[in-house]
This record gives C-alpha cells, structure tokens and sequence, in this order.
C-alpha cells in the first residue's frame, strides 16, 4: 500500500492539517481527476488553499499491470515557499520490502534517488524508486538551520502491523513529535522550533520493517517521480525519462475511449468547449474513484424474532434488537470487492443499490471492468442468497463509520439495481452483434474516432486492442457467455431470496384478479425512515403495518424478474426462462389491481387501517413512479396511467422543476420537511431513469400519439435543465453534489459526491429529441 501526505512549512500552521486522505471539510477549491483511464493512466489536480498549493499527480501505468509510475508536481501559491512530502509504502502480509540505498548514507539524509526493493507473492520481486527531482536548499537565517548542510530527504523504517499500514499520516505524526521532544531536550523550550526538525527527522526510526515513509522538501516549485517496477522480464520499466512518453499515451486512451463512449448530442456537442472538461472530470472522478477493499464485516447474525417484524408496532421491538446486534454483531470474511464509491470524501466504501448506477457509464467506457466488478460484487452473495447494503470492509473503511451504522442485517435489503446493469450488458451485446457484423462495429466506432482525434495513429492503435478498450467480452460471445454461466446460480439464489423474505401478505379483498404470491414489503421500516428502499426519508403510510405493500419494491422485484428471465433465455435454460416469465406477468398484474390508484391517478402503496382494511398510502413523487422508471405499465395503459404520470411530472405545482423532477410533490404535506432528505431535493439516479423511461414510452409504436408528443416535450426540456444544472454548480463551486435544491437549483449534503451525479454524461449522450413518428 503506497500513499502521499503533503503540507507547507513556512509556518507551523501546515502541520495540524497534514494532507493525506480527502475530507469533506478540507479547504481545498477542488480537486480529483481531469482525465483517468484504468489501465493507462491520467492527471489528477489539487487546488489546495489551506496547504498554499497546486500539486498535480500524473500517473501512468503499463497496460500488464505490472508497472505505475507516479509524477509529483508542486507549485505554492502566491506569498508561500516551502512544500514538504512524504510519500509512504508498506506492505501487508508475507514478504519484504527494504532500502536498497548503502545504509552508512542513510542516517543524515540521502542526497540522491532513493530505491526500495522488494518481494511479495502477488508481485514477485519489484523495486520502488523516489527519484531525487529538483530539490534546493531554503534561504533560512536561522543559525541551527544554517548548520545543515542541504535538504536532503529523510528514509525511516519501521514495523507496522497489517492492519494499521493505511494509518500512515498517525505513524508519521507520532515520529514527528518523538523529533521535535528530542529537540526540545537537546536545547531549550524557549528556542523557536527551526523548520529542519520536522524535515529531517531524527533517525531514530531505522529498524528494518514493512513500512517505509521517504521525506522530500521542496522551496518554490518541485517535481519528482515515484516509479513502481515488478523485476520481471515480461514488460519494459516504466522510467523518468520514458514517462513523458507514456503519459501522453494514457492520456490519448482516455480521449479516445471517452470520445466513442459518450457521443455527446446536441445542444452538448455544439459547446464542446463549455462541457468538455466538465464531462470527462466527471466521469474520471467517478471511474478514478473505483477502489478494492478487503477485511471484514460486521454482522448481526442474532436472527432475533423481532426481525420477523410480524407483530403489530414491530419496528419498536425492532428497535430493541438492533441495539443488542450492534454488539452481537460478529465479524464476517474476510472478503474482496472491487467497486466505485458513491464519494470519495464522504462515502468511501461500496453501496448495493448506489453501483448499479455507477456501472451504467462504466460499462460505456471500458466494459469489461464494469463486468469484473459486477463479478465481485456477485461473489459476495451468501448460501442465503444475501448481500449486504454497505460494504464496510476492514477497519480503514469502518473508521469512516459511526458504530451504529457500522452493523449490517442478513433481513435488510437494498434495490437490486446491478440486475438492471444485466440487461444492459444484454441489449449492449445483441446490439454489437446484431446490427452490424461484428467488424463493421469496430470499423465506425475507429470512424467516430478519426473524427474527433487528431492523433489518427494512436487512436488506430487503440482500437485494434481489445484489452486496452476493455471489450474483450464483445468480442468473444463464449466469453460473455461463460462469464454470465458462472455467475448465473448464485444470481438466481439471490433472486430467491429477495422474493422469500421481502414479501408481503396479499390480504383477501375485493379486487378484480389479483395475484396471490406478488406482493412486496420492505423490511427494516420505522415510522420515519426506509432505509433499505434506498430513499430514506420519502414518506409511507404513517404508521407502518405488517400488511404493508410497497409499489417500489414490487416494481424493482418486476425488473430482477424480466432480467433474470432474459438471462435464462440467452444461456438457453428454457425451464427457467418459463418460470420467470409467468412471475413476471403475474406482477405486472399486480402492480396494476393492487396499487393503481384511480381517484389519485397515481400508484401508491397499500397499507391497511384501524378497521382492518386495505387502504392506499399516497405520497406522489419518486415512488409513485417507479412501474414508469422500470418500464412496467402496459401499452394499453398509455391514456389510463401513462399520460397521468406525465401530467404529475411536468406539473410545477407537483414534481417539475427547472433544475430537474423533485423527489416528493410539492403538493404533498411532508414537502421540505425534517430532514428533508428525499422529499423534495432532485437526485441524478432517478432522474436519469425518467429521461430514459420517457424516452422508452415515448418512442414506443403503441403508444398514442398525444402521449408521445407530450413525452417528446418534457424529455427535451428535462434533459438540458439536468445537465445545465449540474454544470452550473460545478462551474460555480468546483463540485458535482449529492443532489440539488428544487427551489433554487444549488447543490447540497455532501460534495464531491461523483457517484450517480455523474449520470450526467451519460445524458449528454442521449438524443437531443425523440423519434416521435
Ligand atoms: C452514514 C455517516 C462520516 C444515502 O450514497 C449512499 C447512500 C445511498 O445509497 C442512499 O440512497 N446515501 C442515500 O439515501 C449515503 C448513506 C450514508 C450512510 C452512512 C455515515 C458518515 O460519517
């Protein structure tokens, strides 16, 4: 595990603050990726005001994965001088990792590059190099300062247990301390402490260990390179002088690879000037964002009787329980996973629901990493079919965490949106295959890109790569197959077991026909909150009941069933496809006779009253909408539902705002209300899914054509109201946000949120209008 801190060192201010991991309240005007490919590379920029810094990392690594090399540049901002950093490399597990620098040198600094060298199983033998860069001397007057003879950069060593290497910054700190007491002993308190203790510290630490920090101190502006090499024979070093070279491949890959995944339409494309660096800072944050996490999870295993949440007012016993498990809670793994973060900052781990969306423009750009981490996220299924909503892994991801939120319940759900991703990566395949021949695929995407590169010969040689792109799997139909055959019995255990324990009791009412098994109902509800929905706050019926049914889950267990359904019939399992066919029906059904409301023209949830019935819970917004998100209202439907729904999103006085649909109507009384989470503010991920599905209905040649000429309008308008604001939040703040404020457009809660805020490229890509006729 590598990783960098900085901070300035003209006065002792720098030092409370060191920079080492993001926090949201940094003062720092930005900072991410501008441009990142996974597998060659990219720019990432830090505009650091309380720190006085521009530090740009340029990174670079060979397309085996074998070699990375990092270049560090630093330039202090007007008035400040002096930048320090340190740069960490520990190593978990077996093997070693030494300095290789002749060690009588060490002691009072190292004037030259400096080499680790090492051994690990996974990556055989590697050495790792801080290379010396451009490194003067500071024009200090103080007379203990003067004694030294120049900035020379400092190695320590130590050992590090496993489990605290990612605690670098409070290793660093703690031997900082031990230099500056040792000064303080050495001469007297009085003495202001001169800038050389915390530049070359003490050499106290120079035991033989698995963890190393390398100290280098710049005045004015510096650069230096980290450069990463695995011993072996198969691919060339990656050095100072070939990384200029190599940079500029990475960064002619990420241009190539963006430009023929995300076609932007117009008004987008006619202004590439004003989008294009917005689009590919976000989408590289949100790509540059995607990490591998390992260590254990915390979970309650208990399977209290309360969790049954069978008896009238459960949440109450519930309660109770769920206070015990957060210390019945046992750890779990350990386990992997591969997966973006809804934000790098605030939410560094992975969410269940969150990366369905995340993958969506991943798939886009470099499908088969979007596939792999689907894999990983799939491997994480357990005998029951269960997985949990937040992966909380090991104890670096739960410091981020507070207890209470830390434990995760094997009775929880969380919308299954990676199934949808499923027959993404389905439509995406049949499309390469069937509308073109596989070659003549290749030859327009190459077109697509001549266009827009001017470096016709990279872009060429980009394009004949297939590892490079990430579309190993298009080209290989046995590939995808026998990727989804793998894949497919524990998605089908996880099908099961959201069906088996998320159902809900049909109660025998008069409705037409309705099916007795589909019906859903969210487990983990209180009066104020569903989490496991994944909306929070969004308001229910008031109080919850046992006999609930909610219109959201249905729809989403609707959606996983099609899916799965489609699934069987590409891996031909006919029994299964069969199967899931008549389960899909049989919900569409229902979503119809139990929870379409016709007094309200919207779909509710049901709930059951104080005399024993069936009621509807009504609270138009987000979840009124999802049979339209999920595509599961009938054609036939269009003038009966369809036009409705469009009448509740293009109504200002319900959901239409001109910065995006509002997640609850404005008609409704818990409008802007508590904690005002989900019942108002616009969130991407949703909003996506209404450009898509209104698209979706309003293409459809079934539907009428007043529904489509209606459709036609809100899409058109919808689609540049998001992006534009979006844009004018980050032009304005440095930031893409968690979601936007239906009154004034601002972005707001948490920022540098670049998981499904950047769906936002995603919608540049689409049509400027739909095919009305
Ligand atoms: C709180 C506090 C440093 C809430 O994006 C992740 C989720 C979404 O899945 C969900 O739909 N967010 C949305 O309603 C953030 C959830 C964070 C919970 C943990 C810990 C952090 O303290």
């Amino acid at each position: 595990m590598t990783g960098l801190m900085w901070f300035n060192i003209d006065d002792y201010q720098g030092l409370n603050k060191i920079r080492h991991s993001c926090d949201m309240n940094d003062e720092i005007k930005g900072y991410g990726w501008e441009k990142y490919d996974p597998r060659a590379g990219g720019i990432q920029t830090f505009h650091d005001t309380e720190q006085k810094l521009e530090l740009t990392t340029e990174f670079v690594k060979n397309a085996e994965g074998t070699n990375w090399g990092i270049r560090v540049k630093g330039v202090p901002k007007a008035g400040a001088k002096s930048t320090t950093i340190v740069f960490y490399a520990g190593l978990e597990g077996e093997g070693k990792l030494e300095l290789e620098n002749k060690q009588d040198k060490v002691d009072s600094g190292i004037s030259g590059d400096i080499k680790l060298g090492g051994r690990s199983k996974r990556l055989g033998a590697f050495d790792i190099v801080v290379s010396k860069g451009d490194n003067k001397y500071p024009k200090s007057n103080h007379v203990l300062a003067k004694s030294r003879p120049a900035h020379k950069a400092r190695h320590l060593s130590l050992n590090v247990p496993d489990d605290n290497v990612w605690m670098a910054r409070d290793v660093f700190v703690t031997m900082m301390q031990d230099s500056i007491q040792k000064y303080y002993e050495q001469y007297s308190e009085d003495t202001e402490l001169p800038p050389w203790v915390i530049t070359s510290l003490e050499p106290i630490y120079q035991m033989k260990g698995n963890f190393h920090l390398i100290q280098r101190t710049f005045d004015g502006p510096f650069e230096f390179d980290i450069l990463f090499n695995q011993r072996t024979k198969k691919a060339p070093r990656i050095s100072s002088a070939n990384f200029n070279a190599r940079l500029d491949h990475a960064l002619d890959v990420f241009e190539a690879k963006f430009e023929s995944a995300f076609a932007f339409q117009p008004p987008f494309s006619d202004n590439l000037k004003k989008y294009g660096n917005f689009s590919k800072e976000l989408f590289s944050n949100l790509i540059g964002g995607v990490g591998y996490f390992q260590g254990n999870s915390m979970v309650d295993r208990t399977y209290s009787d309360a969790y049954e949440e069978d008896e009238e007012r459960f949440w109450e016993a519930a309660a109770d329980s769920l206070k015990k498990g957060i210390d019945l809670a046992t750890e779990e793994g350990p386990f992997e996973l591969l997966t973006t973060v809804p934000s790098r900052p605030f939410f560094p781990r992975g969410f269940y629901w969150d990366e369905g969306f995340n993958l969506i423009p991943i798939l886009e750009y470099d499908a088969d990493l979007s596939l792999e981490i689907l894999k990983s996220w799939f491997a994480l299924i357990d005998e029951d079919g269960w997985i949990a909503r937040e992966q909380i892994l090991g104890p670096e991801a739960r410091s981020k965490v507070p207890k209470e939120f830390t434990t995760q319940y094997p009775h929880y759900a969380n919308p299954p949106t990676l199934m949808l991703l499923l027959t993404g990566i389905l439509e995406k395949f049949k499309a390469a295959q069937n509308d073109l021949s596989e070659e003549a695929f290749y030859n327009q995407e190459k077109q697509q890109v001549f266009e827009f590169e001017a470096g016709v010969a990279t872009a060429e040689s980009i394009f004949d790569n297939p590892t490079l792109l990430g579309t190993t799997h298009w080209k290989s139909p046995e590939l995808l197959k026998s990727y989804l055959k793998e894949i497919y019995p524990e998605l089908k255990l996880h099908y099961e077991w959201f069906r088996r324990t998320q159902k809900g009791s049909i109660r025998d009412w008069d409705r037409e026909a309705f099916s007795p098994r589909e019906g859903y109902r969210w487990r983990g509800r209180t009066p104020s909150h569903c989490l496991t929905s994944g909306l929070d706050d969004y308001p229910r019926a008031d109080i919850p009941h046992t006999g609930e049914l909610h219109v959201d889950l249905i729809s989403w267990i609707g959606m996983m069933t099609r899916s799965m359904k489609q699934l069987a019939e590409f891996l031909d399992y006919k029994e299964d496809a069969e199967d899931f066919g008549e389960i899909e029906t049989a919900i569409v059904r229902n979503i119809a006779d139990l929870h379409w409301n016709p007094d309200e023209k919207a779909y509710c949830d049901l709930t059951v009253n104080e005399f024993g019935e069936s009621e509807f819970a009504c609270h138009k917004g987000y979840v009124s909408l999802f049979p339209f998100l999920l595509n599961l209202i009938p054609i036939e439907d269009t003038t009966e539902k369809l036009m409705p729904i469009l009448e509740l999103l293009s109504n200002p006085d319900e959901l239409w705002t001109e910065y995006g649909i509002r997640s609850l109507s404005k008609s409704d009384k818990y409008y802007g209300t508590a904690e005002n989470y989900w019942r108002g503010p616009i969130w991407m991920n949703i909003n996506y899914m209404i450009v898509k599905s209104l698209q979706y209905y309003g293409e459809h040649p079934e539907a009428t054509l007043e529904f489509r000429l209606e459709a036609a309008r809100i899409y058109k308008a919808l689609r540049v109201n998001l992006v534009n604001n979006v844009h004018k939040n980050w032009e304005e703040t440095g930031f893409a946000w968690e979601q936007y404020n239906p009154e004034t457009g601002k972005g707001q809660s948490v920022k540098h949120f670049l998981g499904w805020t950047s769906l936002t490229v995603m919608i540049m890509a689409l049509p400027e209008t739909i095919q009305t006729i």
